[in-house]
């Protein structure tokens, strides 16, 4: 897949995880256009690929994200704001049904932050720092960062964080929630890994209907969430990997998934 991206490496399919660099260090890894719209591009091939069971988005060791590209959105009036194709790229990431996991170093800013916060699962290096200072430019978060910040980290951090364009450390971003888990900058990817990993040997069909449920805790009632959490449930009675499971601890063995 490699030599076909500009602005991405990916890696080939291990364990069930595929990895994707972001890898302008030019621009510190800016989100223009044409990164995002790779990124996009893989998780759609990668969504229909059952050999891949979760992917890992990572940037470098100095550097997650610094945000959209100010020298490309610079050159976009109102009407090509509206018209932009990133939102449709964005849309694109935040419907990917397989687990996402952010192994984030260095800055991780604007649209940077914003991505971090489409992924399911984030661990962050000891250097990292994350922020929204679009209010520097003019502007607001534009790619959901007012709504997710808002529901991951409360009201008072995310008004602190989108009004006075101040960062924060991997450490505060723990404790209000916005990642799960710091560690060296050096084991940042490793850790991701390991864990995108362990969730690649569980039954797929399950993971994803986890996924999916979790995520409608954002946007429902409890009651309607319940609901989709009921039925998911029940419908996950029909399917074999279920059967092993259960049947795989009664015999004190391993269980063997095949995603049925
Ligand atoms: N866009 C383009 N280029 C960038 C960006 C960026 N966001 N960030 C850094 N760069 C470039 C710099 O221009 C510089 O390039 P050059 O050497 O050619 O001048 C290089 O990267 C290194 O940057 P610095 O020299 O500034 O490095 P420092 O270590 O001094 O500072 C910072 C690092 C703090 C990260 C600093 O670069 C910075 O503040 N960057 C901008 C951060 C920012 O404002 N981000 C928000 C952008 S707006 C946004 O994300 C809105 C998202 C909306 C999405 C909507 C989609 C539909």
């Amino acid at each position: 897949m490699q030599h076909e991206y500009q602005d991405i490496l990916v890696s080939d399919v291990s364990s069930g995880v595929l990895t994707i660099t972001l890898n302008r260090p030019e621009a510190y890894n800016a989100l223009r256009t044409q990164l995002l719209s790779e990124i996009a591009s893989v998780l759609q091939q990668v969504t229909h690929d059952d050999a891949v069971r979760a992917v890992v988005v990572t940037g470098s060791e100095k550097v997650f994200a610094a945000g959209a590209d100010i020298k490309e959105m610079a050159a976009l009036d109102t009407v090509g704001v509206l018209n932009d194709p990133r939102v449709l790229h964005w849309r694109t990431i935040a419907q990917f049904p397989k687990p996402l996991i952010a192994a984030v170093n260095g800055f991780a800013l604007g649209g940077g932050c914003e991505l971090v916060m489409h992924a399911d699962i984030v661990i962050a290096g000891d250097n990292a720092q994350f922020g929204q200072p679009e209010i520097n430019l003019g502007i607001i978060p534009g790619a959901g960062g007012t709504q997710r910040l808002l529901r991951t980290v409360g009201k008072s951090m995310a008004m602190q964080l989108v009004l006075s364009g101040e960062f924060i450390s991997a450490q505060q971003a723990r404790d209000f929630g916005l990642i799960s888990e710091v560690t060296i900058p050096e084991r940042t990817l490793e850790r991701a890994t390991a864990l995108a990993r362990k969730i690649a040997t569980k039954p797929p069909i399950a993971v994803r209907q986890a996924k999916e449920v979790l995520l409608k805790a954002y946007d429902t009632t409890l009651e309607s969430g319940l609901t989709l959490e009921r039925k998911a449930f029940t419908l996950l009675a029909a399917t074999e990997d279920r059967n092993e499971g259960i049947a795989a601890f009664m015999e004190k063995r391993k269980p063997n998934f095949t995603g049925k």
